[in-house]
């Protein structure tokens, strides 16, 4: 498989994240990267390159360019400041009322973001562009026909980057960076993987017809993120019925997720897609600290192999996974089933 890295992703390394007011040991870190790269090389048959820097304005092809702009004028505010400014920008105080208005550096922590797990620090905007590159490059290999399958091997992950809010540890988001594109040249599906439901794509495509939006997660009456995934999310407008959502109770193995993805492929099958983006999380996996799901590291590669009967070109985008043993090895398995090698 060709695989496009993030040259940037060690630039954010966030001191933790925030649990219901304490602050916990960051599952999202650099070493998952490195988990992960050590397995393909060990499983063998993967190239590794580095993409070119993408612009702002590709960037803006599927985010808000204050949010863009905020992400990267904070990182810099906070790379020049003398102890001034905190090294690490937390949102505390939400959007409220019926037209908030945003009135400085406070408010825009919490406008620009949904939750206390996705800090902003002085990397963060190179790590989120360096993802971005990875993404639109992935795409414009895909694009010009030089690949049928690329996989972006990123952190941090992107699923649930909204148009302009980050969350779930995630800023831009890269699917929809993909889909967006190869939404020029025919109709995409985007088929989430990830334990947790794909916010962000499903958000950013709701009233489209020339994407398709599939999400398989953990059920959100229980499991991040909580506010969106749930089955009667069909889309709106143009795009009623192009998102399917199919959410699983929490301790989900083997047995029901098979059946679970069957659903899924089918619907991206009638949607008669030119092209697929694979947001995929190895957290779904059963060692998983925080999925709540239990597939065994064998199932990856069925998962991989089924998503290959598409036969469809493939940009899969890393999202979670965070059991550092489990999390290689997982991915190795879906990428050696989507190669059906
Ligand atoms: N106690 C992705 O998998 N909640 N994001 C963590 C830990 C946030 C997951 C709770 C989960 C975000 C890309
Ligand atoms: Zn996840």
């Amino acid at each position: 498989m060709r695989v496009i890295l993030n040259p940037k992703q060690d630039a954010h390394v966030p001191p933790g994240e925030i649990e219901n007011g304490e602050v916990i040991p960051c599952y999202e870190r650099p070493e998952r990267l490195t988990a992960i790269r050590t397995a393909l090389e060990a499983a063998g048959g993967h190239t590794f390159e580095e993409p070119p820097v993408c612009t702002e304005d590709a960037v803006a092809s599927v985010h808000d360019p204050a949010y863009i702009v905020y992400l990267r004028e904070t990182a810099a505010e906070i790379r020049r400041s003398r102890g001034s400014t905190p090294k690490v920008q937390w949102p505390t105080v939400f959007p409220y009322g019926p037209s908030p208005r945003a009135g400085g550096n406070r408010a825009l922590r919490g406008q620009f973001c949904f939750d206390t797990y996705t800090p902003v620090l002085g990397g963060t905007f190179a790590a989120a562009l360096g993802g971005a590159s990875a993404a639109l490059h992935a795409a414009e290999l895909i694009a010009s026909g030089t690949a049928k399958q690329v996989y972006v091997l990123t952190r941090p992950p992107g699923h649930h980057a909204e148009r302009d809010r980050c969350g779930g540890y995630c800023y831009f988001n890269h699917a929809a960076l993909v889909a967006e594109r190869l939404a020029k040249l025919g109709r995409v599906a985007v088929l989430d993987l990830d334990v947790h439901h794909g916010n962000g794509a499903q958000h950013i495509f709701y009233d489209r017809g020339d994407v398709l939006t599939v999400s398989v997660h953990g059920d959100p009456a229980g499991l991040y993120p909580f506010f969106s995934g749930y089955a009667d999310e069909t889309g709106t407008g143009a795009g009623v019925g192009a998102n399917l959502n199919v959410p699983l109770p929490p301790g989900t193995g083997v047995k029901e997720y098979r059946p679970a993805l069957a659903t899924a492929l089918d619907a991206v099958r009638r949607f008669a897609p030119a092209f697929l983006v694979l947001p995929f999380g190895a957290d779904a996996h059963e060692a998983d600290p925080i999925g709540g799901l239990k597939l065994p590291t064998g199932y990856f590669r069925e998962m991989g192999a089924a998503v290959r009967e598409l036969g469809l070109p493939t940009v899969v985008t890393q999202e979670g996974g965070y059991n550092l043993d489990a999390l290689g090895p997982c991915v190795a398995e879906v990428l050696r089933g989507l190669e059906g090698v």
